[in-house]
């Protein structure tokens, strides 16, 4: 692929949160390690990106970083030339005289936007039709997904052979956690917490230390926080702050760098996760885990919510699947969890068992940066 050398621009508006960024950045930096592709990102929010990579300059109009070219994506559009790819994420709208650039060029270029995930089946029928044209340049769907036949997932070359070789080092988990400050006690259960607000949490946190099993819940900062003080009576939490509750011992961490989020991931034994990136990163980590669904407009994510729960419980024996069911729904409609959770720890090995199995099945598939590059060679 590296003697293409073709040029990939790749547009970012924050909306909220870390989603949106999180996931042009890691496509950005996949497709110029691992497909010798000179990548710009365009980002018009930078400190939102300084969040998942603290060496991100927030007053710099262009800087290199790990390979990608990073720009502000600035309110005064500077004249710019358009690439031989252009991926605009998640219907972002492209600046019009970016657009212009596209179709002034003598072979106009790729252009594609890139949707959000879904497992929804008419997902596999949509990707890659043709959508709308702006003059001679055709933009085209790109959807990620689950299910043969539509882009796949982000997942970096090696990732699951450095996530087993990690899992497989007490050593390396045990520094990597004393690093963030954590002592993880022998037969603890040891859980991540990254969510939104959630008023289903006080009854999953009054089960689990009312539970003869220790739990140690590790919550990177963030919007979950006010929803763990009130629970725990106090008036507020900041990083490095430890508090026990009979069997449960509740640590905020600091919001860390992308590659230690996974780790921290693949260290725990549960992971509550939430929006895009975070969700298929917990499905890499291969362990049990509990996804809290961007909301949207009209409850359409309970559409979403359901055909992955259809996916990924497939294997599962009818009393495990109807536990992951409960959970799931339960969770992402805020309501109390504590009963679903309860029903799903009395099928623990067998939830060990799925996430290891789905894991697999998912690798099966091309990843998703490689998806569009094939797509790109088809197109030419
Ligand atoms: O932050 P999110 O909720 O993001 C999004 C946005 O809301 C977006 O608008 C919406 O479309 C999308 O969800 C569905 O959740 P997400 O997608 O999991 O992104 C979080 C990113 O933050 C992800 O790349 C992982 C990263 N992260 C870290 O790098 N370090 C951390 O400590 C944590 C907790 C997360």
């Amino acid at each position: 692929m590296s003697q293409l050398k073709t040029r990939w621009d790749i547009f970012c508006t924050v909306v909220d949160n870390f989603g949106d960024i999180g996931v042009t950045w890691r496509l950005a930096r996949q497709l110029a390690a691992e497909h010798g592709l000179a990548v710009r990102l365009w980002v018009d929010d930078l400190r939102a990106f300084e969040r998942i990579c603290p060496e991100i300059d927030i007053h710099a109009e262009q800087q290199s970083q790990q390979g990608v070219e990073v720009r502000h994506w600035p309110a005064e559009w500077p004249s710019t030339e358009a690439a031989d790819v252009v991926i605009a994420a998640f219907a972002c709208q492209l600046p019009s005289a970016y657009m212009d650039a596209m179709a002034e060029r003598e072979k106009p270029p790729l252009w594609m936007n890139l949707d959000y995930l879904s497992a929804e089946d008419w997902v596999v029928g949509c990707h890659g039709l043709p959508s709308v044209k702006y003059k001679s340049v055709q933009k085209f769907f790109f959807f990620p997904g689950f299910q043969p036949g539509t882009g796949g997932l982000l997942r970096e070359s090696g990732l699951l052979e450095q996530r087993r070789q990690f899992q497989q080092e007490p050593a390396a988990q045990r520094q990597f956690l004393q690093a963030l400050g954590v002592e993880r006690e022998a037969n603890s259960l040891l859980i991540s917490l990254f969510a939104y607000e959630n008023a289903g949490l006080a009854s999953w946190l009054d089960v689990l230390s009312a539970d003869n099993t220790p739990t140690h819940l590790l919550v990177p900062e963030g919007r979950i926080l006010g929803d763990v003080a009130r629970w725990l009576g106090v008036e507020s939490l900041a990083v490095g702050d430890l508090h026990v509750r009979q069997a449960l011992t509740v640590q905020v961490l600091p919001f860390v760098r992308q590659d230690q989020y996974d780790r921290l991931l693949w260290c725990c034994d549960f992971n509550a996760v939430r929006g895009e990136d975070s969700f298929v990163r917990a499905q890499w980590a291969a362990r049990p885990m509990l996804w809290h669904i961007y909301q949207q407009d009209e409850d359409i994510h309970l559409d979403k919510l359901d055909a992955f729960l259809t996916l990924y419980t497939k294997g599962l024996s009818a009393p495990a699947a109807e536990a992951m069911n409960g959970l799931w729904r339960a969770w992402s409609a805020g309501q109390p969890i504590g009963e679903h959770w309860l029903e799903a720890r009395a099928h623990w090995p067998e939830l060990q068992d799925n996430a290891e199995k789905w894991c697999l099945e998912q690798a099966l598939q091309a990843d998703l940066a490689a998806a569009l590059v094939q797509f790109y060679l088809n197109w030419i």
